[in-house]
């Protein structure tokens, strides 16, 4: 029988108030697992508490910068005394900067590389030990279109073509200890982070972006948080045992398309 239930769990989902993170560990909970969040802010942390509340789930929340290695080493040991140790973490919190590259400053591009790609090495360095010592673990990485591809303003994004083979690595390393770490690539995602790209222009119509992003995914929609849910709960679950060092793109098909033909 295969194994999909995230039954008696912990699983530590990052930067996951709202947005993706969010939808991915609500459908955890689903699944069974019991649910641990932080963020960089005890605003963002107790709008999350009241959305899972509301949601029915009980979630334990942290203020946590991911790219601090004190705080995130403090977090691991409190979480472990307060809820267990941690079976299934969600490098999920990110940022992105879109500013010309030669406009960017090297801080602002470090800024970036910081969040999107050490602090899923600090996080997941703090969790390791446990999982080895619990003779199993996931660990899921958000990557991105920008693990493939190039886009003219994100070039600090780069640090997601960083995480696949962060992803890699980490799974090279520790496969022998029975964890398994996979990324998965979320295509284009309506969330707080993409609401720029589908704002509507003065006259109502649609942003050039999103109307290019519609053209460019055989699915011809962009993606739901909760479109991520299933490949989440696949990869945290005992199904996706022997699936190790993998990005998963979800992206309604963007990656395998040409583009649409001119009329
Ligand atoms: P989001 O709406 O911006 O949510 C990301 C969360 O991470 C926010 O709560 C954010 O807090 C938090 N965060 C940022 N820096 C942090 C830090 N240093 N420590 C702790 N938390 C921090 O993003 P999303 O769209 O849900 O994206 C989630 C992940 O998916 C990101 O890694 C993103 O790069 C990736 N992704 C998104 C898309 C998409 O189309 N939306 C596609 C591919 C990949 P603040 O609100 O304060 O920033
Ligand atoms: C951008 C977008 C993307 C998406 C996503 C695609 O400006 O191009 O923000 O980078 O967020 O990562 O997978």
């Amino acid at each position: 029988m295969v194994n999909f239930s995230l039954e008696g769990k912990i699983a530590l989902v990052t930067g996951a108030s709202y947005g993706i993170g969010f939808a991915i560990a609500s459908g955890f909970a689903k699944a069974g697992a019991t649910i641990v969040f932080n963020d960089i802010k005890q605003e963002l942390v107790d709008k999350g508490l009241a959305a899972y509340q509301e949601a029915g789930i009980k979630a334990h929340g942290y203020v946590c910068d991911v790219t601090n290695e004190e705080q995130v080493n403090a977090l691991v040991a409190q979480i472990e005394k307060e809820v267990g140790a941690i079976d299934i973490l969600v490098n999920n919190a990110g940022i992105i900067k879109r500013i010309p590259m030669i406009e960017m400053s090297a801080a602002e591009f470090r800024q970036v590389i910081d969040v999107d790609l050490n602090a899923p090495f600090i996080v997941a360095k703090a969790v390791i030990p446990g999982m080895i010592k619990k003779g199993h673990g996931k660990i899921i990485n958000i990557c991105s279109m920008m693990s493939e591809l190039g886009r003219e303003t994100v070039s600090a994004y780069a640090a997601k073509g960083g995480l696949k083979m962060l992803t890699r690595n980490i799974a090279s390393e520790y496969g022998e200890y029975n964890i398994q770490c996979n990324g998965i690539g979320p295509g284009y995602i309506a969330t707080p982070q993409t609401a720029p790209l589908r704002e509507r222009q003065a006259d109502g119509s649609r942003h050039p972006f999103d109307a290019f992003i519609v053209a460019k995914t055989p699915a011809a929609r962009w993606g739901t948080p909760e479109d991520l849910v299933g490949p989440a709960v696949f990869l945290a679950s005992e199904a996706s045992d022997f699936v190790n060092g993998h990005v998963l793109y979800v992206d309604g098909g963007i990656l395998a398309y040409i583009g649409k033909q001119p009329k």
